[in-house]
């Protein structure tokens, strides 16, 4: 059944021009990390919900999400967070991990949890506080080096709740300062990939309020630095695809936090609410990805793809493979974009006929392919199908309640 599906696929996409090797080739080597926090206990200001089975530690986490790469074959990588993730020997969680099939992913730090950080961490008035925030970025520098992970992601809560509460031009240069001391404690290897949000927790101005102020401040502080785009850190109507594309050509995209929002940072399931603005920006990559500029094509192979999701009322692991096959599926429909044809139109200067060649590519359903690529890679063709008929989720249930959380 499923054999006739794509014989059909395949010679519909010939008849396209697509060359479906070089698609499965791509599909094949598409990675997304996932993050450990997706799998542990969270919630909202409201309420954090405990979960029967939720991981207890860093380790069972990895544990849980060994699950979703076994039957995904997606995610090799798990990013921690610390100190949620604070272990005292970062060598045996890396042991962990690597007898898992995992590597440790992106090390995020955490500057808002601090009693201290309630008017700002790396942008206090308060020089000691600016210390103790400093001091962490390099503390997760370290253990970077000891978990053999490339990225550091930073978001900071940073920002001001009323005009005058703080000197917005000090503490642009208070957090470059600091930021400035990291950067030099980075090996050759590594980034920092520096995120912006518009709003949230604070609500008049956030220091990196945008990708134009995470871009400046990359800029200064080198070719180690680049932008993180969280698909839920925009304000509405924000064209993120343009945005990805801007700094693909800039050179300085670094890396992704999908997941998808319907009103603010709602960490939600990636795809759940607009695949379109997925695929659109998958197909802006793969257009950067057949430039002549060798920089601008070693930028798009450098993107780290990782979802950044708080699991609130989901089951976890299930929320994370519905994640990343939604992923997965709008980059395969991306594939699909015949680019001859989107450039012949564009010539003739055809507004219909080029929305058409991109558009089109997304209508069609790929399931046939993805299955095609997953019974290639021994993999399950219905991976959620797959964990929710496995005995994992009961198995973990002798962890009882209380897990890992915020
Ligand atoms: C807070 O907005 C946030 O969702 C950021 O996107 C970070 O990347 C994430 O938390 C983890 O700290
Ligand atoms: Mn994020
Ligand atoms: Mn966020």
């Amino acid at each position: 059944m499923t054999d006739r599906a794509y014989v059909l696929f395949e010679e519909q996409q010939r008849a396209r021009g697509i060359d479906l090797e070089q698609v499965k080739k791509q599909l094949s080597s598409l990675r997304i990390e996932t993050p450990s926090w997706g799998y542990g206990d969270s919630g909202t200001r409201f309420k954090v919900f405990r979960k029967a089975g939720a991981p207890r530690n860093a380790f069972e986490k990895f544990e849980d999400a060994a699950q979703v790469h076994k039957l995904t074959g997606l995610c090799p990588s798990v990013a921690i967070h610390i100190p949620w993730d604070h272990v005292e020997d970062y060598g045996a969680l890396r042991s962990h991990a690597e007898g898992l099939g995992l590597t440790i992913g992106a090390v995020n730090p955490n500057l808002f949890q601090e009693e201290e950080y309630m008017l700002g961490s790396v942008t206090n008035t308060d020089a000691a506080v600016r210390r103790k925030a400093t001091e962490h970025l390099l503390e997760c520098v370290d253990i970077a080096k000891e978990t053999g992970s490339r990225d550091i992601s930073l978001w900071f809560a940073d920002g001001t709740n009323y005009p005058g509460q703080g000197d917005i031009r000090k503490r642009k240069a208070w957090m470059h300062e600091c930021l400035a001391e990291m950067y030099k404690a980075l090996t050759p290897r590594m980034r920092m990939l520096i995120e912006y949000k518009c709003f949230e927790p604070a609500f008049y101005h956030t220091d990196l309020a945008d990708w134009g102020m995470a871009y400046n401040l990359a800029l200064k502080l080198g070719p180690q630095a680049e932008v993180l785009v969280d698909t839920g850190h925009h304000l509405q109507g924000a064209n993120i695809e343009h945005i990805v594309a801007y700094l693909i050509d800039e050179k300085r995209l670094g890396g992704f936090h999908f997941n998808a929002r319907k009103y603010a940072d709602d960490d939600l399931v990636v795809g759940s609410m607009n695949p379109y603005e997925l695929f659109l920006i998958f197909y802006q990559i793969l257009c950067a990805g057949q430039d002549t500029d060798e920089a601008v094509r070693g930028t798009v192979d450098n993107i780290a793809y990782m979802i950044d999701q708080s699991h609130n009322i989901e089951m976890k692991i299930p929320a994370m493979i519905r994640s990343v096959l939604n992923v997965q599926n709008q980059y395969a429909k991306a594939l699909l974009v015949n680019h001859a044809e989107v450039a012949e139109a564009q010539e003739r200067r055809d507004v219909l006929g080029a929305e058409d060649a991109v558009r089109r590519a997304h209508e069609f359903d790929v399931t046939p392919l993805l299955q095609a690529i997953r019974e290639e890679q021994g993999l399950p063709a219905d991976p959620m199908k797959a964990y929710l008929e496995s005995d994992y989720g009961k198995s973990v249930m002798t962890r009882g309640k209380g897990g890992a959380g915020w």
